[in-house]
């Protein structure tokens, strides 16, 4: 096989990368370890930014997304027996954030894909970069099975856009790289319900049972999520605990109470901060988790997976218009200008609002100080909002 660009992953960096380069005329084809169905169907990331509604937009892929998606003018963050607004109508005019969930974005690129002609192999399996080294003679190309074949997809370019746990950020040698990672001292269980959200925009509370999350994906299914253990076995979350806790941790204000339903999916995940640098090595150049992780608390992990591939997108189209490779060159500063940024929101946002086990009476007065100064000062409020609808 041959193309432009050869991908890995299909998640949402995988499918937008290669979805705006055919909109470049540069041919790609994605290749995925898991099925169709799986990935459509994996319950991720809720929360777009101003900036990538208008990429999805502007791309043609969001007719469902307009149509179905949540647009929120604020938050809300709940502590101390209070509830606090975060108003982006007034602090950021303009901006928002709408609630659709990851599993749409990937059905509406995948959809796009396919109805242009793109290739995205599903059920890949021992996906291996190759011939993309500074020092390699030959072309990079991608081997991997598939059908039960092996097959080699020969390409001018890799991008490795397979997540976390993926093939392409190990196939650099390590000594070219410099990893950031810091792990949290706990995790999110993550709960999809058959309920009608208790309130119309996020609630993000703050206790000392722990943090809690409500979203939604509907106006017929919620989302929450409480703080766990970082090793925390979902086994020992029934549902009627779940419920328990969400209102142990929600309904801390006066009149405000939380319906409850069917769950329709629950799961724990970890938290981590995460930063691979540089995110190019000769032709392989790494998007989304495969380069960076954040804590979701600040809702970005996908809103940066798309920043990264609209920077490679534009960078890929310099150079096969013949611009050169000032722009692939440029490719890890221009990403990590935004990846810095969000990782410090992220994490700002996680410290402000969890319940870590160390934390003595000084570092919980301190956090209470913070958030009533956000929920006091416009300066202040005006900070989380800008970065939480999107620089
Ligand atoms: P992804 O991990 O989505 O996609 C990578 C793809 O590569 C996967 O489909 C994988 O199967 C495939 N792959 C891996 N190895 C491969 C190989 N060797 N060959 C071929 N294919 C391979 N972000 C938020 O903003 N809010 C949230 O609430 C939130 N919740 C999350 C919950 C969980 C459990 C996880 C893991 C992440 C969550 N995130 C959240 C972050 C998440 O949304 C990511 O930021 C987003 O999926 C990034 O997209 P990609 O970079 O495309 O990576
Ligand atoms: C979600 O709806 O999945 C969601 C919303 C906000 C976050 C994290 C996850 O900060």
């Amino acid at each position: 096989m041959r193309t432009q660009v050869g991908i890995v992953g299909a998640g949402p960096a995988g499918l937008l990368l290669s979805h705006l380069l055919s909109l470049r005329g540069i041919g790609s084809v994605v290749l995925e370890a898991r099925s169709r169905d799986y990935v459509e169907h994996r319950v991720r990331a809720g929360v777009l930014e101003h900036g990538t509604v208008r990429t999805l937009t502007e791309a043609g892929v969001a007719d469902r997304l307009l149509r179905d998606g949540m647009v929120h003018t604020g938050i809300e963050l709940r502590f101390g027996g209070e509830r606090h607004r975060i108003a982006f109508e007034k602090l950021v005019p303009g901006r928002a954030i709408t609630v659709y969930g990851q599993q749409e974005v990937v059905k509406d690129l995948i959809a796009a894909r396919l109805a242009a002609g793109g290739e995205v192999l599903f059920d890949v399996s021992a996906a291996a970069p190759a011939g993309f080294r500074p020092d390699d003679k030959g072309r990079p190309c991608i081997e991997f099975s598939h059908d039960g074949r092996r097959q080699t997809l020969e390409c001018d370019f890799i991008a490795g856009c397979d997540g976390f746990h993926g093939i392409c950020r190990q196939a650099i040698p390590a000594a070219a790289l410099t990893l950031f990672d810091r792990e949290y001292p706990f995790g999110w269980l993550g709960v999809l319900a058959e309920v009608a959200p208790s309130s119309e925009e996020l609630i993000y509370a703050s206790n000392e049972r722990g943090f809690a999350l409500h979203s939604m994906r509907s106006p017929q299914v919620s989302r929450f999520y409480l703080q766990v253990a970082p090793d925390e076995e979902i086994e020992r979350w029934p549902d009627e605990r779940i419920w328990a806790e969400l209102r142990a941790r929600l309904e801390t204000v006066p009149g405000w109470a939380l319906a409850t339903g069917p769950v329709l999916e629950k799961g724990v995940t970890a938290m981590r901060s995460f930063v691979t640098e540089p995110m190019q090595f000769g032709k392989l150049f790494l998007a989304g988790d495969a380069a960076h992780i954040v804590p979701p608390t600040g809702a970005k992990g996908l809103n940066l997976a798309a920043f990264d591939v609209t920077v490679l997108t534009a960078a890929l189209a310099a150079w096969y218009s013949g611009e050169g490779s000032g722009l692939l060159d440029s490719y890890t500063a221009t990403c990590l200008r935004r990846v810095w940024r969000v990782q410090h929101f992220s994490w700002w946002m996680t410290t402000l609002l969890h319940s870590f086990g160390d934390y003595d009476a000084y570092d919980r007065r301190l956090q209470q100080s913070y958030l009533e100064y956000v929920c006091s000062s416009q300066a202040a409020a005006t900070s989380l909002a800008e970065n939480y609808v999107g620089l």
